[in-house]
């Protein structure tokens, strides 16, 4: 008698759901997008995490990169906002919800150009909040025109050549106040998984710039966010690896070639040096490293400049521990006396 072979449980996470609770709505992104690479990596790493979907809360602008949140976790909280207005949205869902885990995804466009002001009011303020820059340096979505981020000297596919230096996204985070910041590559599934675990603990604000290749418009000669251009001129700073707070793993390390950084949550992030005195908790050698590797033509990766001791926009505000969308009338609304104290103020 023959015996159907029974398929084998899915492997669960600690809080015992599967990776396939964490997946979203099939991708209508071109084949080959770097977005959809990003989209994986925040699966994987939101899994091996054990982050309840329902406590995540995802945000985006407009552009290819901000309909990326529709492909990945379905069961989060998600708010596709106006372009270049992610920051605002999200700063007031955190501040209403102090529990929820904010994930924005943004383009280069929605960040560095129509999206610039309220980007850096975000950074200045250390909101815990994982900004990802999906950055193909073009407007994907409206058919490839320029953004912010494009080299001097790049080219479009229609031979028009950018004549304007390029902000760097990662430079002004540092400078403004960002916590954890880092460039990496969507291609680069081991660098990318671990920044994006460090992402999930930290505490503040964490922007990571990764560079994500448009197949359709900016992959050819000539463009320097392209498989072929990044894969070519990539220097790595730093092996990253993660060891998250539930995992009892003990790394042997050597302090004169590694740097652990403990995060918020006691998770442990190893960066193995892969350049001697690079030391990723001095912001101005951050800036300064971030100005060399623009003007040799390096495409940087790595951690560029952590601190997990900073506070936070909410401590700062000292709220309470009570996610304010969830306390009753009785707590937030001010008695009658102290309303008709507050008018007798203003005759
Ligand atoms: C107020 C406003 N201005 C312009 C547009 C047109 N628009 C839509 S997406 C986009 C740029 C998207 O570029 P990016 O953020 O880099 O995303 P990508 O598509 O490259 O992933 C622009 C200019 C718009 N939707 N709203
Ligand atoms: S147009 Fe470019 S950015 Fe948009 S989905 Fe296609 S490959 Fe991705
Ligand atoms: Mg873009």
């Amino acid at each position: 008698m023959s015996t159907t072979p029974s398929t084998p449980a899915p492997k669960t996470n600690r809080i015992n759901l599967s990776v396939l609770e964490y997946k979203g709505g099939k991708t209508t992104l071109c084949a080959g997008c770097g977005h959809n690479a990003i989209s994986e990596r925040i699966i994987d790493a939101m899994f091996e995490m054990g982050v309840k979907p329902e406590n995540v809360a995802k945000l985006s602008g407009i552009g290819c990169s901000s309909k990326s949140p529709a492909y990945f976790m379905s069961r989060s909280h998600s708010f596709n906002s106006v372009h270049g207005r992610m920051p605002s949205v999200a700063t007031g869902a955190l501040l209403a919800n102090r529990k929820l885990i904010c994930i924005g995804v943004s383009g280069d466009g929605d960040t560095a150009s129509i999206g610039i002001g309220q980007f850096m009011h975000l950074m200045r303020r250390n909101l815990p909040i994982i900004y990802i820059i999906e950055d193909n340096g073009v407007y994907g979505l409206t058919k490839g025109q320029f953004s912010a981020t494009a080299d001097l000297g790049s080219k479009l596919k229609t031979g028009v050549i950018n004549d304007l230096p390029p902000i760097d996204t990662c430079a002004l985070a540092i400078q403004l106040g960002a916590t954890l910041v880092g460039r990496s590559f969507s291609g680069d599934k081991k660098q990318l998984s671990a920044m994006l675990k460090a992402a999930i603990a930290h505490k503040g604000t964490v922007m990571l710039d990764v560079v994500s290749p448009c197949v359709t418009f900016n992959d050819h000669e000539g463009s320097t966010k392209s498989y072929k251009y990044v894969k070519e001129h990539e220097e790595t700073l730093q092996d990253v690896s993660f060891v998250p707070h539930f995992e009892d793993i003990n790394v042997e390390y050597d302090p004169g070639s590694t740097i652990q950084v403990t995060m918020h949550d006691g998770s442990r992030l190893h960066l193995r040096k892969l350049e001697e005195d690079y030391d990723p908790t001095d912001r101005i050698h951050a800036l300064t490293r971030l100005t060399e590797a623009h003007d040799k033509g390096e495409v940087l990766t790595g951690v560029f400049y952590v601190n997990p001791k900073a506070p936070s926009f909410i401590d700062l505000l000292n709220i309470v521990d009570q996610p304010l969308a969830t306390l009753p009338d009785s707590v937030t609304r001010p008695p009658k006396e102290v309303l008709d104290a507050c008018m007798e103020e203003l005759r």
